[in-house]
Formats: C-alpha cells, structure tokens, sequence
C-alpha cells in the first residue's frame, strides 16, 4: 500500500493520518480471536491497571503469537514506513493497549520520543508509531487525541510514571495549554480496521475507558535501523530483535496459523 502525496502532505504538516477501512472486517475478526488467551497469560508482559486486575496492554505479542508475527511485517504498514522513512526498519514495540470497558486508565499528555530518548536512548524522533483499531473507537471509549501541528514544536517534559510501573515522560499543564490554545484537538475516531500512523514528536493523550465498551488497539513502533536505541531497556519496552522486517503477501492474516515452535 502506498500513501498518497495529498496523505504525506498532511502527514507532514499535520503529524498523523487517521485512514479508515484499512484492514477487513475479517481481518480483524481474526487479530481479535487471538486476544483472550493472550490476556489470560499470566505473565510480565501483560501488565495490570494501577491497582486493578485488569490486563492493561499485551506486549511483544509478535514473540508470543503468530499471527502477530505476521501483522508486524505486513505491508499495508511495512511500506507506508518505508515509503517515510526511506530506510530499513525493526519493531520497536508492539502492543495492545486493551483500555477495558470501565477499567482501562488513560495516558497522560506526552510525546513518544521523550521516552523514547530520554529512557531506551534512541538518538532522532523518527520511529513511527502504527496503531489498527481493533474496536470501533468513539468519543465514548476513550480516542487518541492529536494536536495537530505539534510534532513541529520545542515541547517542556517531565518524569513520570505510567501505570504501577512504567517510565513515561510527559508534558507539563502549561505547556499542553498554550499548545492546545494555540493549535487545537483532534479525536482520532474510527471503525474497527482503521489505521492510524503518527510520529515521535506528536503531542498525544488518552483519557480513561468510562464506557461498557472495550476499546482494543493495535500498536506497532517501527524505527530505523540506524537510529537504534543505546540503553538497555526491558525487552517488552524495547524490542532487542533489530534486524530489518520485510514485507510479507498482503493475504498473509488470512493464511492458515500454526502455533509458534517453542
Ligand atoms: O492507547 C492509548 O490510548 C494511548 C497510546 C499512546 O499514547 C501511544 O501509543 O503512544
């Protein structure tokens, strides 16, 4: 799949592109059957809400499921990247943040490269984070919200913490004020399948699933080869397997799976 010039002018001055209707429904039927016995692993890589039981994300889910292997290097996000970036690529990290209906806690304002540099090391802001909609995300079960134009700016940032555990570096109120007045919000909102592609430097937030709804979405970080990260970082955090992906066949969901070998 290759984006238009229009979508990469928008990409650039915008820094997101929200493209429905990207994956069918039957591939997304069949990402989703892959979930539940994910979730009911019990294992680091499935992180809990703060203070809750509820599975927050599934991480490195590309290592533990097949399917997931596959959807990593497809290339209806494989080549997009490419066609970016211009260079070889590996996962950064994959994920589903899983925002349970009720349950699942937000994200506090912040841009991806902050912690990518600031805790893994990674040198330039030019990993990109894809993200499919498992669900259809609405206003009521707790969107990505964009400011539009942000990744253009010099951003203040904090130390904080997300969850029980994790390193996030966020933004500070005023800052997110003055840019926000200035720039605006954008609720990244789509039916199941929609794909999202937005940069490191894009100022981003999510608040908590208050709806009965689960709003499952799919995110993979593709970055340069050449821009890899300098700390050692937990695997799950960032991806240690830094070799270039390659696109697979563009039907390869729909291909019989096999469990992964041991
Ligand atoms: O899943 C969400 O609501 C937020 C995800 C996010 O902030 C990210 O992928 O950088």
């Amino acid at each position: 799949m290759r984006l238009t010039d229009e979508q990469l002018r928008r990409l650039d001055e915008d820094g997101f592109l929200v493209l429905p209707g990207v994956f069918t429904p039957e591939e997304v039927d069949a990402l989703r059957a892959e979930v539940p016995g994910m979730v009911a692993e019990q294992r680091p890589e499935n992180p809990r809400e703060a203070g809750k039981h509820t599975v927050r994300n599934i991480l490195s889910l590309h290592r533990r499921n097949e399917l997931y292997r596959r959807l990593v290097s497809h290339p209806r996000m494989l080549e997009p990247a490419r066609q970016i970036l211009g260079e070889d690529m590996y996962a950064q990290q994959v994920k589903i943040n899983l925002k349970s209906g009720f349950d699942g806690g937000g994200f506090e304002w912040h841009t991806d490269f902050a912690t990518h540099h600031n805790r893994d090391g990674v040198p330039r802001p030019l990993a990109l984070n894809f993200h499919i909609h498992l669900d259809d995300v609405t206003e009521f079960n707790g969107p990505l919200m964009f400011v539009p134009g942000s990744h253009k700016r010099e951003i203040a940032l904090q130390r904080s913490v997300d969850g029980e555990k994790w390193e996030l570096w966020t933004v500070p109120r005023d800052a997110v004020t003055s840019l926000v007045n200035e720039l605006g919000m954008v609720s990244a909102k789509g039916p199941r399948g929609t794909l999202l592609i937005f940069g490191d430097n894009l100022l981003h937030v999510s608040t908590s699933n208050v709806s009965p709804w689960s709003r499952w979405i799919f995110s993979v970080i593709y970055n340069p080869c050449t821009n890899q990260a300098t700390r050692d970082v937990p695997e799950m955090a960032h991806e240690r397997d830094r070799q270039p992906l390659h696109a697979l066949a563009d039907g390869c969901l729909l291909q019989p799976v096999l469990p992964l070998a041991a």
